[in-house]
């Protein structure tokens, strides 16, 4: 073993938010894991599938067999760790939480990247845990539907205009329309309807409507929040959507010629073309727990990647936040 070339890392995650002791130190004797990284197309990770007791340390010796890959687990906040061909890199990871952890690769190593997934089963008592359902499916919402809006706005809404308009409004209306739940479960254009038909809110411009829409928009997240998903909307989704949000990413459509086919043998979905989030007819009619639902669910077969075992349930509501920005224009 090459001590010059290897890389020593010791990783301990505290998932679970309990407390776990830290200190795993490296030695020969241990059991030792050597992973393989691939291209997805060549085999992904080898082993795929791993397994450790919580609390005990998880050895590992990181090596690609063709291109720079990396590893990261799912859900935490543990930086990437890359691998690099004819390289070992060590990694000792502790697990303080029984449950199935997903580790991936961060690098965008080809069309099928977002493939290269492993699971690590952390075996031990379960902890009782509040196992809540995601929201889309608490609203019995049908993600898959196809939708357009019946009304869109004539100029992009302005989020510093909206804050003007919206400071205007009955204070009972205001607090309706802009609390949490109702945000979350409503698309921009449903709350536009909303306010358009109430009787409190005659005397604003349909306009105006919008920019209050927008303000709300922005009003549910935080700047340190949008500028959390601009990161991992960079890393984990431009690649197909596109960096504008255009849907125009390199990859894509992509989909196609890897899986040879253009309907997904599983689900029978059509494999498409990544969402355009620039599209108004498509973005307002979709509310925040659709958006949050496909996210975490993928799209079964259509191409979209499923990111409920990558995220946390924050950074989804980030990233859903992030996606509507394309729709609006920012206060400065
Ligand atoms: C490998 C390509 C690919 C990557 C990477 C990808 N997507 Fe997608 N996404 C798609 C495709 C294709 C669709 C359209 C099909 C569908 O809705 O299932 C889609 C649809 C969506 C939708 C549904 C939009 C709607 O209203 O119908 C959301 C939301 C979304 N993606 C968010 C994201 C986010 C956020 C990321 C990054 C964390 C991401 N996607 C990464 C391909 C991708
Ligand atoms: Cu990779």
């Amino acid at each position: 073993m090459n001590e010059k070339l290897a890389r020593i890392f010791v990783i301990v995650l505290l998932l679970g938010g309990s407390i776990a002791i830290g200190i795993s130190w490296w030695s020969d004797q241990v059991d030792v894991i050597t992973l393989h990284a691939r291209m997805p197309e060549e085999g992904g990770w080898t082993p795929a599938d791993l397994t450790i007791e919580a609390g005990q340390p998880l050895h590992l010796h990181l090596t690609s067999d063709d291109v720079i890959h990396s590893f990261a687990i799912g859900q935490s906040d543990q930086p990437a760790v890359d691998i690099k061909p004819g390289e070992m890199t060590k990694l000792t990871l502790t697990f303080d939480q029984p449950g199935t952890y997903t580790f991936y690769c961060t690098r965008w190593c080809g069309a099928n990247h977002w493939r290269m997934r492993g699971t690590i089963i952390v075996t031990g008592e379960e902890v009782e845990q509040a196992d809540e359902s995601p929201l889309y499916l608490e609203l019995g919402l049908d993600i898959d539907a196809v939708h357009e809006a019946q009304v869109v706005p004539d100029e992009k809404p302005s989020v510093q205009r909206g804050k003007e308009t919206f400071a205007q409004f009955p204070i009972l209306n205001a607090q309706t329309y802009q609390s949490l739940d109702y945000y979350r479960s409503h698309s921009p254009e449903q709350v536009w309807q909303e306010m358009r038909g109430d009787e409190m809110l005659t005397s604003h411009t349909d306009q105006q409507l919008w920019d209050a829409v927008a303000f709300i928009w922005q009003s549910n997240t935080t700047p340190e929040a949008l500028l959390e998903a601009e990161e991992l909307y960079a890393e984990n989704c431009a690649a197909c959507h596109g960096v504008s949000g255009a849907g125009d990413g390199v990859f894509s459509g992509e989909q196609v010629p890897v899986t040879g086919e253009s309907h997904d043998s599983q689900t029978g979905h059509e494999i498409v073309h990544a969402t355009d989030f620039t599209d108004p007819y498509h973005i307002l009619s979709t509310s925040p727990a659709a958006s949050q639902g496909k996210l975490i669910r993928g799209g079964m077969g259509t191409g979209m990647p499923m990111w409920g075992v990558i995220s946390t349930e924050e950074q989804t509501w980030s990233l859903v936040s992030y996606l509507y920005s394309f729709q609006f224009e920012e206060a400065q």
